[in-house]
């Protein structure tokens, strides 16, 4: 603990616990008022400090770590705006259930709302969204003041972490003059042990995780229910557990249900037995006869609901009883049909049903005939290196290898990565931000990851979800791991080609209000930061491209043209069916 005076006793005591928790990072932006948490935080030797200028994209680049480690992250800003500025990336860790500690500076209460300047009104700043909020309050260094902060950073970090759900804590500190280290004596009036030093290596307050483990009960009468299934079938969505992908695996074989897995769910790709793995589902999903003809009477949901529409539609109008395997506490459940939502753990889930269930049943041969054929006809439809959209997630499929780390943004990318990419042994991790569907912050977040884990690390975007968070790639500056960004450059809003609102508006219209165009230059946006560029003319150029190391690689496509693509290789896919 740093005595030099009242503010850096409680911010050094307050970072010690933080660091006894087990928070090993930490995003700051500059400021004067948080100064003294800053400097608690920098010169905590367990806590990795990264400083980002812009808060937006500081939050981001949090986030990102913090989803790919599974650890709360400690962002930290000055008072005013700034605080607001991490309010989007709050709402994504709120609804992607990513643990972030989110500490704002602030003015002290005699020195707001009087026009003291830089004050804003940061208590409850963002709503519901934060699983905890704390007005931390102004406090001397003495027994009390001490324990107080000691103990706010226990229970940020238990709630963070998730009781059971994780998501984002907000402390608001209001801290008054002096805010630089400046020695003030006998500020430091404590005299407890425990206020000043607190437990050595252990925390003030350790709080128990949740124990998930599920019971007899429940392992019984579901495993009795999936024997009893005519058709079943696993859905799986984003979760970022690869200790799923065997039990998982093995309870498909048992049952005989195919696994529906969204590259997110981290089951379509890595090393587990992939034979059960239907990749094509949202394709296959848009054919009137196949949406019959596979109606499941049972369905096991693990993760979040994945993106694909039609697999929505088709849940949602099934008679099925579904049962969702939901541990963080949430209501993952948009079709409003299922039967039950289990809060347990989905490993000791899956491996207790998969030993119950014994022998092998029949394999799934209607998906898995679906399966190849709606792949062949993929690959055939693709088959040139020309530059699409659909044929950019083949062929990232076949570049990465084990131990790498895809983060994909919103919009398209992370819609073709579903309905596109194939399955592959590759130990890959994919992270999105999909909570709340946004375009922002998506270079921060991946850049975060790269930087937490190391990893070798590809984020795919699209231009304007580049020239959304083109401040992020500031950050790059501080991170030695590799992080290649592809760019889907069509010049605008893919997406909107895919709405009815593109044959009801003039091309005008549509143009300026939805496709807006904004000719962003990717090669001036890597020169902006230093930063390699590299223009792809085939799609065989990828695999070098991605092995030059950290730069964008432009990918220049066709908005018009990727949806008659698309359309081509739905009807593709149908031809297939048919010829089933
Ligand atoms: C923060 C935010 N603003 C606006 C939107 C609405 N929106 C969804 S997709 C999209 C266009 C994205 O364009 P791009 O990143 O180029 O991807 P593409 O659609 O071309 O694949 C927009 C503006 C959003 N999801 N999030
Ligand atoms: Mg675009």
């Amino acid at each position: 603990m740093d005595r030099t005076n009242r503010n850096t006793a409680l911010a050094s005591a307050f970072a010690e616990e933080l660091a006894r928790c087990g928070v090993r990072h930490a995003v700051l932006s500059p400021g004067s008022r948080s100064t003294p948490l800053a400097l608690a935080l920098w010169r905590q030797a367990e806590i990795e400090t990264t400083v980002i200028v812009d808060e937006r994209s500081a939050a981001f680049f949090a986030l990102g770590v913090a989803q790919a480690t599974g650890v709360p992250v400690a962002i930290l800003c000055t008072s005013g705006t700034a605080a607001a500025n991490y309010h989007p990336a709050v709402c994504e860790a709120d609804h992607s259930a990513v643990p972030l500690l989110v500490l704002t500076a602030d003015r002290p209460p005699e020195l707001r709302g009087i026009g003291a300047g830089q004050a804003i009104d940061q208590l409850k700043l963002y709503g519901e969204s934060v699983r905890w909020f704390c007005e931390v309050g102004t406090h001397d260094a003495d027994d009390g003041g001490l324990l107080h902060f000691r103990a706010t950073a226990c229970r940020a970090f238990a709630a963070a972490r998730g009781e059971t759900r994780p998501g984002p804590v907000h402390l608001n500190f209001a801290l008054r003059e002096p805010l630089a280290p400046l020695a003030v004596e006998s500020d430091v009036t404590a005299t407890d042990p425990l206020a000043l030093e607190g437990r050595g290596d252990h925390p003030l307050t350790a709080v128990t995780p949740i124990d998930m483990e599920p019971s007899q009960f429940l392992l019984d009468e579901v495993a009795k229910h999936i024997a009893e299934a005519d058709i079943g079938v696993i859905v799986a969505g984003r979760q970022l557990d690869p200790e799923l992908r065997e039990p998982v695996a093995h309870l498909a074989r048992v049952a005989g249900f195919p696994i529906l897995a969204e590259p997110t769910s981290q089951l379509r790709c890595g090393p587990h037995d992939r034979s059960y793995v239907v990749t094509t589902y949202d394709l296959l999903l848009r054919d009137e006869e196949f949406r019959e003809t596979a109606s499941p009477d049972l369905v096991l949901r693990f993760g979040e609901m994945p993106t694909s529409k039609p697999l929505r539609s088709w849940l949602a109008e099934s008679g099925a009883d579904q049962i969702v395997i939901d541990p963080l506490g949430d209501w993952n459940e948009p079709t409003r049909r299922a039967a039950a939502l289990l809060r347990a753990d989905p490993t000791e889930l899956a491996s207790g049903w998969a030993a119950r269930l014994g022998e092998d049943r029949p394999a799934p041969a209607m998906w898995l005939q679906a399966e190849r054929s709606a792949r062949e006809a993929i690959e055939t439809e693709l088959g040139s290196d020309a530059l699409t959209e659909p044929g950019l997630q083949l062929a990232l499929g076949a570049s990465w290898g084990d131990g790498e780390l895809v983060y994909t943004a919103s919009s398209m990318p992370i819609r073709d990565q579903e309905a596109f990419l194939p399955s592959n042994e590759g130990d890959t991790t994919f992270l999105c931000n999909r909570g709340t569907n946004g375009i922002d912050g998506l270079i921060s977040s991946g850049i975060g990851a790269a930087h937490a884990t190391g990893k070798p690390t590809t984020i795919v975007t699209g231009d304007l979800g580049l020239l959304h968070d083109l401040g992020g790639l500031a950050a790059l500056r501080d991170v030695s791991t590799p992080v290649r960004i592809v760019v889907i450059d069509n010049d605008g809003g893919g997406i909107f080609h895919f709405l009815p609102q593109e044959q009801t508006l003039d091309s005008d219209e549509f143009e300026t209000l939805l496709g807006t165009p904004r000719g962003v230059d990717v090669a001036k946006a890597a020169a902006l930061f230093d930063l390699p560029h590299r223009k792809l003319e085939s799609l065989n150029e990828l695999p070098e491209a991605l092995a030059t190391g950290t730069g964008l690689i432009e990918v220049k496509t066709d908005r018009k043209a990727n949806a008659v693509l698309h359309e081509q290789l739905t009807q593709r896919v149908h031809a297939a069916l048919a010829d089933l």
